[in-house]
């Protein structure tokens, strides 16, 4: 009798444990930068954009792009920043009207001395009609892998109109 009530303890603080190891685990990513994407202001691509105030995810504006062909939109760099080993979190909010083709999120990463990396949302693109939703794309940089440069871009692989807005940068520790 008190064998069982004491192997029912245990599991019990078993459970217990992995409650708080699994709750420790899953972390919320911390925002690093934000770009609420109101105005032209700091977007590097300014030709077939504009800024759309009826429609927009966070109710201040977003950017339109019309593209009557395959177009990388470059958006925004961060310059030097002081991070290595977490997951960089590209994330955005986007919209599409009649989009034939592909659109994604791409971000390069540049390294002094080894060049550029890219990381694309090409597991979860978005065509034809879509309501505002987020997209994320995210680079695993390594201990000593401390970027001098990061660029946000929009590709949209085909033609159609995209909206994008609310663009966040979020870090993740590695553990
Ligand atoms: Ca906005």
């Amino acid at each position: 009798m008190n064998l069982r009530r004491l192997s029912k303890s245990l599991l019990v603080i078993v459970l217990l444990f992995l409650i708080s190891a699994c709750s420790r685990d899953s972390h919320q990513p911390e925002e690093i930068g934000r770009f609420p994407v109101d105005d032209l202001a700091g977007i590097l691509s300014q030709t077939g954009v504009q800024i759309d105030k009826e429609i927009s995810s966070d109710g201040k504006g977003s950017l339109l792009i019309t593209a009557n062909e395959p177009v990388t939109v470059k958006l925004y760099e961060t310059g030097d920043i002081h991070l290595e080993k977490t997951q960089l979190i590209y994330q955005a909010r986007l919209r599409t009207k009649d989009v034939e083709g592909q659109v994604y999120l791409e971000m390069w990463c540049s390294f002094p001395g080894k060049g550029e990396f890219f990381s694309r949302a090409l597991q979860t693109p978005l065509s034809g009609n879509n309501e505002w939703m987020s997209q994320q794309t995210a680079f695993i940089l390594q201990k000593g892998e401390n970027p001098d440069n990061v660029k946000l871009n929009l590709v949209i692989a085909g033609k159609g109109k995209v909206w994008i807005d609310d663009i966040r940068l979020l870090m993740s520790p590695l553990q």
